[in-house]
């Protein structure tokens, strides 16, 4: 095991709304090579690290990674051939300090972030042990709660649901393979109330269904119908999460519901929808509630709610100690979203989650509405231990393959394999 890098190349692949992507292979002296591909955000906080497209409209409208990839093959190559494998911060603070913008503008986060996914899948195999336990050395490793996000609407979908995430989490269940077989159950229930009701079954960027439904509490009522429908006690086996992705509706300062026709809400009003949905529909989390520049209506919003269900800042954070920081000084969440490509290398995205741990906050590692097959997220979730995981619906392979993964790991590790419900409050 010596881990000397010996060569690092990209290739521009395609994610799964068939838009251009990052994938890096790193090959070690030693001839261990391992891939990595970054995935990609369609409701982006304006803050996230860049993501470098081309901009040539003659290719892909504009959405080309060629420049990036170009990116790893010269620049980045250049300085990581020869640095060890098992040196991840070092390689990733070198990424850093060659880019030298505060959001990785010169070399693009999608560049970085797949050398740098690259560098740990890498070292795992020439460790020679799976890459939940290479990430996971010295930490508490568990499976994850399942968040799953069966109904899509926002910008994820052309229905008329304004919210982005429905999502049933399992939280009765007593094994990772319980909790992903009640919620695929709750899935196939679903589809068929849909149909008897005459709704579209045909599903969104996160493989939920996104029927053009007649008001956002439908979504929640039609979920609390499934969870029944599939044999299971709503708030008892199976409670309900939102990411209503609020930053994607909030217009001068007023929340603009306008795919379902709604109307118009003041910070206020949308917190006093969430409370009443929260007591009916056994809501255990909200992410995104309100939009990333409404940081006192964050603070007012986890006041009222937080007793009740878990806050988590995604947009508000982008994975970003500095937001993060502000967040836990101004009481604005208890918890983080944690997505990989908005801060843009591993190491930066393993100091955000500490940052969590020391504040007693709750942490979701999830993916991002344009994925692809890799599965370094369920390795990454079990490796970090915060007990929670968005990583989409029950059918796109793009998602399943996570969940395959995490079925891997909790076989592999047998007796060992940790597994709760982290919303006892
Ligand atoms: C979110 C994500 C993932 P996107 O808002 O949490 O579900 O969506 O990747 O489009 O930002
Ligand atoms: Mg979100």
């Amino acid at each position: 095991m010596n881990g000397k890098i010996a060569s690092v190349k990209a290739l521009e692949i395609l994610d799964s709304r068939g838009n251009p992507t990052v994938r890096v292979q790193m090959r070690l002296d030693s001839g261990v090579t391992a891939e990595a591909s970054v995935p990609s955000g369609a409701s982006t906080g304006i803050n996230e690290a860049l993501e470098l497209r081309d901009g040539d409209k003659k290719r892909y409208d504009g959405k080309g990674v060629l420049k990036a990839v170009q990116n790893v093959n010269t620049h980045i190559a250049k300085v990581l051939v020869g640095m060890h494998a098992h040196e991840q911060r070092e390689i990733d603070e070198t990424m850093i300090a060659l880019d030298a913008t505060p959001n990785k503008a010169r070399l693009g986060a999608n560049a970085i972030l797949g050398a740098s996914m690259a560098v740990a899948k890498v070292a795992a195999m020439d460790a020679g042990v799976p890459l939940y336990e290479y990430l996971g050395a010295g930490h508490d490793m568990c499976l994850p709660m399942p968040m799953m996000n069966i109904l899509n609407g926002g910008m994820h979908t052309d229905n008329s649901v304004d919210f982005q995430e429905f999502m049933v989490i399992p939280v009765g269940a007593p094994t990772f393979a319980e909790a992903l077989r009640y919620g695929v159950e709750t899935f196939h229930a679903l589809k068929k109330i849909l149909k008897q009701r005459g709704y579209a079954t045909s599903v969104g960027d996160e493989g939920g269904f996104a029927p053009n439904l007649k008001s956002n509490d439908e979504a929640c009522e039609l979920i609390i119908e499934a969870i029944q429908a599939a044999g299971y006690t709503s708030g008892k086996d199976i409670a309900l999460a939102l990411d209503p992705a609020a930053s994607s509706f909030y217009e001068n300062g007023k929340y603009n519901l306008s795919k379902s026709g709604q109307g118009e809400k003041t910070s206020r009003g949308m917190t006093e929808l969430y409370q009443t949905w929260v007591k009916k529909y056994s809501i255990v989390s909200i992410e995104d509630g309100l939009a990333e520049e409404d940081w006192d209506g964050f603070r007012e919003h986890t006041e009222v709610l937080g007793d009740h269900v878990q806050i988590v800042g995604d947009d508000l954070y982008v994975t970003n100690t500095h937001f993060i920081e502000r967040g836990i000084k101004e009481k604005s969440t208890d918890a983080a979203l944690i997505k990989l490509n908005q801060i843009g290398t591993v190491t930066e995205t393993i100091e955000a989650i500490e940052m969590c741990r020391k504040a007693r906050w709750g942490y979701v590692i999830s993916h991002r509405s344009g994925e692809t097959e890799d599965t370094f997220l369920a390795d990454f979730a079990v490796a970090m231990g915060g007990g929670q995981i968005k990583t989409g619906s029950a059918c796109r392979s793009e998602r399943i393959a996570k969940y395959n993964r995490l079925l891997e790991i909790e076989d592999e590790l047998g007796a060992k394999a940790k597994f709760s419900n982290p919303f006892v409050r």
